[in-house]
């Protein structure tokens, strides 16, 4: 079996952000909302860096209404995720935009996504876990509110908790009560740091929050002895290579650090982040760490079994779910 054809394992994927454009243009159209200023020419999510990046990704999230619009979406992801060989995918999801931080509303839009998620596994084959997400550029009070709706849903289907969002506003330690209260209520602890960020972010949300991964995190490499800490401690990154390209963190793929992180000894995992807004999947992620590092079937397999050994669902899903990895072993 070559890694084009592996079971892959994916650890950060937005949900909104993995929206096929069409999906959005087609609820724009049913709810008569006008989003053009989302789309270019050619019907792509058209961004100018990373800021607008947040601005687009919110106003395609604006078409997004009900519990229903969320199930049909998890559907529309689900299927994209299993075209591209994932068998397990962890999605962040918020509060923020189910509900507006009510935990009442929250339960109902989660459990359209639950069920809808329950279909994808039966009739795809993939197995999807939700990460509740607080919003950094939303501030400390509405992370306390998606921190309570993270507690009181956590289970076999909400399974951490995390930030993510404009890396600029704020800093870890204001939101220290919101992963002390997911943390308290069971959930795993993940942090978006090192992007847009420097190797002080990645630092902070360590320490701060004690969190387990990070996500990106790839701005680490620019302080060893934080590369080091995190090696010793055991922290996990996800890293999202075409992600940071389109966003314009490295010029190229041969620049990227995922290969100096990893020749480091860090636990590295691949994830595509908001694939069609980085024109990405996790096919085309691996094809172009193997042109840019010449990583072979022995690095994919690896970093998919990083991934699974890295995942925040229970044990009993891991071992269904490494199962299907036997053949890369
Ligand atoms: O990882 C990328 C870029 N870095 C930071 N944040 C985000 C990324 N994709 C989406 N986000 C944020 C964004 O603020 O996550 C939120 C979005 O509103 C959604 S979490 C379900
Ligand atoms: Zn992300």
């Amino acid at each position: 079996m070559s890694w084009k054809t592996y079971p892959k394992v994916e650890l950060h994927l937005h949900l909104e952000g993995a929206a096929p454009p069409q999906f959005i243009r087609g609820l724009a159209h049913e709810k008569k909302i006008d989003i053009h200023k989302v789309f270019n020419e050619r019907g792509h999510y058209a961004y100018r860096d990373f800021v607008h990046f947040l601005q687009v990704y919110e106003a395609a999230t604006s078409v997004l209404k009900t519990p229903d619009d969320y199930a049909r979406l998890v559907l529309a992801v689900a299927e994209q995720s299993a075209e591209n060989g994932v068998v397990y995918s962890e999605t962040f999801v918020s509060p923020d935009f189910c509900g507006g931080g009510d935990v009442a509303a929250w339960r109902d839009y989660l459990a359209a996504m639950q069920s809808a998620a329950a279909e994808a596994e039966a009739k795809m084959g993939v197995t999807l876990k939700g990460i509740v997400t607080c919003i950094r550029h939303f501030g400390p009070d509405m992370a306390k509110d998606a921190a309570l709706c993270a507690a009181e849903t956590a289970g076999d289907f909400i399974t951490g908790f995390g930030i993510a969002g404009d890396e600029g506003k704020g800093k870890p330690k204001d939101f220290i009560w919101s992963f002390d209260c997911a943390r308290e209520a069971g959930l795993r602890l993940t942090a978006h740091a090192g992007e847009w960020g420097g190797p002080q972010s990645v630092r902070d949300a360590v320490r701060d929050l004690g969190v387990e991964r990070i996500g990106h995190g790839v701005r680490a490499i620019e302080d060893l002895a934080l590369v080091d800490e995190l090696a010793e401690r055991g922290t996990v990154l996800e890293v999202c290579p075409g992600s940071n390209i389109a966003l314009g963190l490295y010029p190229k793929w041969q620049k990227h650090p995922i290969e100096k992180l990893r020749e480091r000894e860090l636990k590295i995992t691949v994830s595509t982040d908001d694939p069609p807004f980085f024109h990405t999947t996790m096919t085309r992620e691996f094809e172009e760490l193997e042109r840019a590092f010449g990583w072979d079937d022995e690095v994919f397999g690896q970093i998919t079994r990083t991934a699974l050994d890295a995942a925040f669902c229970d044990a009993e899903t891991k071992a269904r779910i490494a199962k299907k990895l036997e053949p890369a072993a």
